[in-house]
């Protein structure tokens, strides 16, 4: 699908769901009251211990989003007719009744499916953490749940929770694991929230009479019980729980009482999409690398490889590994964690487009990963581009342009400099707010030293005629 569909749809999605979404969205912060009514965990502990409990998940900086479910079935085709928009949304944006959707769970026999494989796929790639769906919007469990009969186990011939398999292969791979759950909208549970998409007329856009009922009934009866299982029956996972889509029914009371049970797993880091006021671990910018990341805050990009999360068997518009890079250098320059999506089809294997790109990025971070994990955002911010004095963007503030010749990350005894475009004979910077004692190419493994000429509080570094890798050369110097 085009972009602009893409951009068409999310903006008529946004203008449905209310303003409480669009901000949720967009990162921006909620207004926050002063107190919750159950304080969360955000809230009580000292920052040292806030530093302890995101330790891990900062220094990770690259995660794989797994967007896998029913939907992959379908896979963006409904009744012959191809449906615009996200793969996982087909339900919604093509009004499907309740009982036709739940039906495709008779079908949904995933056989080629190995958590062995899409483990060792992370970690081919560089990543350090998954994210999996564990239910989406459209309310089916990827779990053994008792709480609800719609889920993998009990509804399907596959009969096996791919979950606690993907669980055991993360603990014997050693990589975290976290789990989307969608607490707020489900289309399939009487209750349930649905955003907007179709001539909806029925209230809260429902489009089916068994979608409609008592959203705190949905609560107690299906999301809480649901999260007590996925927080209890998998040992030490999830090391994270990605919350999605709070709509107005998630009030304060509400959302307090899934905050009591997550108060629970004093090491569970959670996202600032649960609603009712909370703010969370992490900010998650969707579909957008924010200009000047969120200071003061932790923050993930999440982004897909084409224009789906689900599976869609027709979206062949794939990212080259170039742009996918990049995107990581650029997030982690700017202090961020990019979670980049695969959605496996309905035998359970993933594209292999996907494939190629994550072993790529791999190869390229199994020489230069020094330059991304666990550094910090750059000393310089221009390198990353300027606003518009001119252009103004869709909220009309000054626009971002970005800049692609370099990016920066920093340690404590060194500056990485990733190189874009490849300087003819020496990488110059105006300014340094560090003494620069050496530098060396990161991919030379001799570490060569480089010639560094100062000039003032400014320097210059000879550097070979030609990058080491055309995607990105990390330039390393070495300051105290
Ligand atoms: C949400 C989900 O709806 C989507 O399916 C996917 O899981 C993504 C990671 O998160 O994306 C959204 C959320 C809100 C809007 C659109 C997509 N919105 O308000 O238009």
């Amino acid at each position: 699908m085009k972009t602009s569909k893409l951009i068409a749809a999310l903006a008529a999605l946004t203008v449905a769901a209310g303003t409480a979404a669009f901000a949720q969205v967009q990162g921006e912060h909620y207004k926050m009251s002063e107190t919750h009514r159950v304080p969360a965990i955000q809230d009580t502990e000292t920052p040292a211990q806030r530093d302890a409990r995101m330790a891990w998940w900062r220094e990770a900086r690259f995660g794989m989003f797994i967007h896998w479910g029913l939907y992959s079935i379908p896979a963006g085709t409904w009744n012959g007719k191809q449906i615009p928009g996200i793969g996982e949304w087909i339900m919604n944006t093509a009004s499907i009744p309740v009982a036709d959707y739940k039906a495709l769970a008779k079908q949904f026999n995933p056989t080629a499916y190995s958590a062995h494989d899409i483990v060792a796929l992370a970690k081919s790639a560089g990543m350090k953490y998954i994210v999996i769906t564990s239910k989406h919007h459209d309310g089916f469990a990827m779990f053994d749940s008792k709480a609800d009969p719609f889920n993998i186990v009990d509804a399907t011939p596959y009969h096996r929770d791919p979950i606690r398999e993907l669980a055991e292969e993360c603990r014997k791979q050693g990589i975290k694991l976290g789990f989307y759950y969608s607490q707020d909208q489900d289309w399939t549970a009487p209750g349930g929230a649905a955003y907007k998409t179709g001539n909806h007329d029925r209230p809260n856009h429902h489009w089916d009479p068994a979608q409609d009922g008592n959203f705190a009934d949905y609560l107690h009866k299906k999301a809480i019980p649901q999260l007590k299982e996925l927080l209890t029956n998998y040992g030490d996972f999830p090391a994270v729980i990605w919350f999605d889509t709070p709509t107005a029914d998630m009030t304060p009371e509400l959302a307090g009482e899934i905050v009591a049970l997550l108060n629970q797993h004093p090491n569970l880091i959670w996202n600032n999409r649960l609603g009712g006021g909370y703010k969370g671990d992490t900010e998650t910018p969707e579909q957008f690398i924010p200009a000047r990341g969120y200071p003061g805050r932790d923050w993930e990009a999440c982004m897909t490889i084409n224009d789906t999360w689900g599976y869609k068997s027709y979206d062949l518009n794939f990212k080259s590994t170039q742009t996918l890079l990049r995107n990581l250098i650029d997030i982690s320059s700017k202090g961020g964690n990019y979670l980049l999506n695969i959605g496996p089809d309905s035998k359970g294997n993933v594209p292999p487009a996907e494939v190629e790109r994550l072993q790529q990025m791999g190869q390229w971070l199994a020489v230069n990963g020094e330059a991304i994990y666990g550094t910090q955002a750059t000393l310089f911010g221009d390198e990353a581009g300027s606003f518009s004095t001119t252009e103004k963007d869709k909220n009309g503030k000054p626009k971002f342009i970005p800049k692609w010749d370099w990016r920066s990350t920093t340690a404590p005894d060194k500056i990485y400099v990733e190189l874009f475009t490849w300087p003819k004979g020496s990488f110059h910077l105006d300014s340094v707010p560090r003494n620069v004692t050496g530098a060396y190419l990161l991919a030379d493994k001799s570490h060569a030293p480089l010639k560094v000429t100062k000039s003032g509080s400014g320097i210059d570094v000879a550097l070979p005629g030609h990058a080491l890798d055309p995607i990105a050369t990390v330039l390393v110097l070495t300051t105290n």
